[in-house]
C-alpha cells in the first residue's frame, strides 16, 4: 500500500489493541511518532531506498510464480527473505524482548515494530503476492481513468485516492471510521477469525499471503492487460476488495500485537 493504506490499517489496528498493547506500544514508538502508531507504520517505505537499509526492500512483498495463483512458503519465500519471513522474524523479536526477561540479546524494538506493522499491511496488498514475471503488477501499464499509471500503482494508491474523492469527501479519516463502521455492524461476525492464529502461533502470516494472490487473481489480474484503461466498472467491482483488506489487515495486525505484548505466558 501507499501512505494512506498503511496508515488506515494501523488506524484501525490501534482501535483494537488491548490495554497491555496500548502500553507496550507507547513505551516503543519513536519522538517522531506523535503518540500513534499509524504516523510512523510508512516508514519502511521511507528508508528502503537508503543505502544502509537496501536489504528491506524485498521484504515488502513474496512474488510467485506466473498463472500459478498460489503461495507456497518454501517456494516464494527463499532464505525467509520476503514479507511472510520478515513477520516471522520480527514477531519473533518483540517476543523474545516481552516473554522472556532473561534474554540478553537485544533487538531495535522501535524499528521491530514499525517493520511488523508496515509488513502486515503489505502482506494484504493483493499484488505484493503477484507475479515474479510482472514485479508484482509494476511492469502491468495500464490507464487508471486518464493517467498513465501500472497495475501495482492502481492497488496500492490510486483505488484508495479515488475511493476519498468519490465517496469520503476526500477525508482519509472519513474513510477510515466508514471501515471501523463495517467492522462493528458489518463484519464483526468475521472479526474473531481473522484475527485468531492457527495452533497457538502468534502470528500466522502465510494464509494471508495464500488469500491475497487468491484476490490477485480473480480481481487485480483480471481485464487488466497491459494496455489496458480501467475506469468505473473495475473501480467500482475492486474498491470492496481492497476496503476489506484493509480492514483484515487492521484486525490482524492488532491481534498479533495483542498475542506479543499480552501478560499472559
Ligand atoms: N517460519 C519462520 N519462523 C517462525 C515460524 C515459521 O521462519 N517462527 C517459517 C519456516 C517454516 C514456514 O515459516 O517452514 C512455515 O511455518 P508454519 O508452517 O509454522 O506457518
Ligand atoms: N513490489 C512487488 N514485487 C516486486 C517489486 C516491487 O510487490 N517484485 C512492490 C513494492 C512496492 C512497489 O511494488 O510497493 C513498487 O516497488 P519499488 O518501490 O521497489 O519500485
Ligand atoms: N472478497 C474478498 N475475499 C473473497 C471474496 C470476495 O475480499 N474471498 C471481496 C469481494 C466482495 C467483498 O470482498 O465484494 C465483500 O465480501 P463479503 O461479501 O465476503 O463480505
Ligand atoms: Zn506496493
Ligand atoms: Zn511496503
Amino acid at each position: 500500500w501507499g501512505d494512506d493504506g498503511h496508515y488506515a490499517v494501523c488506524k484501525i489496528a490501534q482501535g483494537y489493541f488491548e490495554e497491555e498493547t496500548v502500553v507496550a506500544v507507547k513505551k516503543l514508538l519513536p519522538a517522531y511518532g506523535d503518540g500513534e502508531l499509524a504516523a510512523v507504520c510508512s516508514w519502511p517505505d521511507e528508508i528502503k531506498r537508503l543505502p544502509q537499509w537496501k536489504w528491506t526492500a524485498a521484504l515488502h512483498f513474496a512474488d510467485t510464480p506466473d498463472d500459478k495463483c498460489n503461495y507456497d512458503y518454501s517456494r516464494d519465500c527463499p532464505n525467509d527473505w520476503c514479507v511472510t519471513g520478515a513477520i516471522f522474524n520480527y514477531t519473533n523479536q518483540l517476543m523474545s524482548a516481552s516473554k522472556d526477561s532473561q534474554s540478553t540479546v537485544h533487538y531495535n524494538l522501535t524499528e521491530a515494530l514499525m517493520f511488523l506493522s508496515h509488513y502486515m499491511g503489505d502482506i494484504h496488498q493483493p499484488l505484493h503476492e503477484g507475479f515474479l514475471g510482472d514485479l508484482g503488477g509494476n511492469k502491468v501499464k495500464v490507464n487508471w481513468y486518464n493517467q498513465e499509471t501500472n497495475l501495482h500503482r492502481v492497488w496500492d494508491d490510486m483505488i484508495i485516492e479515488s475511493a476519498l474523492e468519490k465517496y469520503y469527501n476526500s477525508s482519509l479519516s472519513v474513510m477510515i471510521h466508514a471501515l471501523q463502521d463495517k467492522l462493528k455492524y458489518g463484519w464483526s461476525n468475521d472479526v474473531w477469525s481473522w484475527g485468531s492464529c492457527q495452533l497457538n502461533q502468534t502470528a500466522c502470516p502465510n494464509p494471508y499471503a495464500s488469500e491475497s494472490i487468491d484476490l490477485a487473481c480473480k480481481y487485480a489480474y483480471t481485464n487488466a492487460t497491459s494496455g489496458t484503461t480501467l475506469g468505473d466498472y473495475y473501480f467500482l467491482s475492486r474498491l470492496p476488495v481492497v476496503e476489506k483488506r484493509i480492514a483484515q489487515g487492521g484486525i490482524r495486525l492488532a491481534a498479533t500485537l495483542n498475542r506479543i505484548f499480552s501478560v499472559k505466558p
